[in-house]
């Protein structure tokens, strides 16, 4: 009999120091007040580093030097000569993926075949992609001479670091900005993983700077006075309040926020790749995803049928430490987030729907929670309305195809949506009614960078990759 045994990641080639400063001009410097903040491993509770936490001063620093840098440098420079460099980084992270995938599942928790596959070769494409635009803004469509903005101010969040960052980074720079970022305070490494790469591909200083900290020094960011553009990712009410501080200022914004996606699965559907579908709509990265598939929608005529199914393949799952590679479902990415998940999933019962688990042995350090189901789940209830963030899917059901576009349309979010059903018009005529940024068809959570992801209503607004994404960081004329 054949027994895999895979070899765990050897941590062994990631090099972490025991403290990192601040990314400023090119340089790591020390926080102006001394202050540091410790990263944690989600899935051993380890301690990985010290960071610095960015104060208002330090934040002043950086932003001066991103004006400095667009000034004298990136802002005047060929498109042809930045796409030079954007190519050097995308190369760099090629070489550094496996350290560099490795750093990302232990900061975050998710599963290292995840980190490897998915995450950076993705950060890669990002680069590789706006490379590609960078001597060609002319064709962008906003104009034969588009200008960048100027400073960008972007805040991201701790589900998928690297490769929001890479979302970010890789078109503002295209564009001709100059950029600070501030990662989240629970996911910091890979930000400065890639701080060093833009050292390694000699960026010109200033041209990225990266302010660790937590909420103050994302608000410090985004309500400065010389920040020219804002991107930001992360939660609602955060979205909200930055939308509000910049009302009445020169500043542009997008915003990427929350989600509560429907996946709908009609009768004709194949039901074996529709639950395969399901798996991966709400497991992938932990459902830490806003464009995760958190509710199922099922024709009632094959309920039974899917969630016998659903049940079978959920046992499979293999929950436990990220860097194995026969891992599916790795940490829960915080204490805060673990939280959260229980807590909404406690008001799942307590409003009457019915919880399933997959039996599994969680860990006993770490943060974890179990792959998770509720059935009869009605509209008004908590776990149909609100973004859980976590490995658990609310399920409804549904006889009409309008009936469907109904409860999915039903949510003041709308970052995506999927349809599985054989019937091609079937899915024109559902992409045409689903209020939702990205409606995916017999797959889910599939990205690319030439594809433009964004939301409607309270999930945000903007869109970033593809040729939309340069346009938030271009001023028309
Ligand atoms: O988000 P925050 P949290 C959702 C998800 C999750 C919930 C809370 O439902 O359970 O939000 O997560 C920075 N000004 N999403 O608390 O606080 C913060 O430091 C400027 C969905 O982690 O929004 C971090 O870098 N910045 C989401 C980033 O914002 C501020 C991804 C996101 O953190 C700030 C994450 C402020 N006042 C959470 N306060 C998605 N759309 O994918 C905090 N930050």
């Amino acid at each position: 009999k054949f027994e895999y045994a895979p070899a765990p990641e050897s941590r062994s080639i990631v090099d972490l120091r025991s403290s990192y400063g601040l990314f400023v001009d090119g340089e790591f410097v020390e926080p102006k007040d001394g202050r540091m903040f410790k990263t944690v491993s989600p899935s051993s509770e380890e301690v990985l580093a010290e960071v610095a936490e960015a104060g208002p001063q330090d934040v002043d620093r950086a932003v001066a030097a991103a004006r400095t840098a667009f000034k004298k440098t990136w802002g005047s420079m060929p498109g042809r000569d930045r796409a030079k460099y954007l190519y050097r980084i995308a190369r760099i992270i090629q070489e550094r993926g496996r350290e560099l995938a490795v750093l990302e599942s232990l900061d975050n928790g998710k599963p290292i075949r995840e980190a490897r596959d998915v995450d950076i070769p993705l950060v890669a494409a990002h680069f590789f992609y706006y490379a590609g635009w960078a001597d060609k803004l002319e064709y962008a469509g906003f104009g034969a001479d588009p200008k960048p903005h100027g400073v960008a101010g972007q805040v991201i969040p701790w589900n998928f670091p690297m490769l929001m960052l890479a979302w970010k980074i890789a078109p503002a720079l295209a564009a001709g900005n100059t950029v600070v970022l501030k990662p989240a305070e629970t996911t910091p490494l890979t930000a400065l993983a890639f701080a060093e790469i833009c050292q390694q591909a000699d960026l010109p200083p200033g041209v990225v700077n990266i302010v660790t900290g937590a909420g103050a020094t994302g608000q410090a960011l985004v309500t400065h006075a010389d920040v020219d553009k804002i991107a930001f990712t992360g939660s609602t009410d955060v979205g909200k309040a930055i939308a509000r501080s910049v009302a009445g200022t020169k500043k542009r914004v997008t915003l990427e926020l929350g989600g509560k996606a429907a996946n709908i699965v009609f009768e004709d559907a194949p039901i074996d790749q529709a639950v395969e579908g399901i798996v991966n709509g709400i497991f992938f990265n932990q459902g830490h995803v806003c464009c995760a598939g958190s509710r199922l929608l099922v024709q009632e005529s094959v309920y039974e049928e899917v969630l016998a199914s659903l049940k079978r393949r959920m046992g499979t799952l293999n929950v436990g430490d990220p860097l194995d590679k026969n891992t599916d479902i790795g940490a829960i990415n915080s204490p805060q987030q673990l939280a959260k998940i229980r807590m909404l999933s406690d008001v799942g019962e307590q409003e009457g729907a019915e919880r399933w688990s997959a039996p599994c042995d969680l860990p006993e350090r770490g943060y974890w929670f179990p792959p998770t189901i509720f059935t009869g789940v009605s509209q008004a209830h908590r776990i149909a309305r609100e973004e859980i963030f976590g490995p658990v899917l609310s399920i409804l059901t549904f006889r009409t195809p309008a009936e469907a576009i109904e409860k999915a349309n039903n949510t003041p979010f709308g970052l995506s949506a999927g349809v599985w059903t054989e019937k091609g018009s079937r899915i024109l005529w559902m992409a045409d009614k689903l209020r939702a940024g990205v409606v995916w068809a017999n797959t889910f959570n599939r990205f690319d960078p030439t594809s433009p992801f964004g939301g409607y209503k309270e999930s945000g607004y903007g869109r970033e990759g593809g040729r939309h994404g340069l346009e938030a960081y271009l001023a028309k004329h």
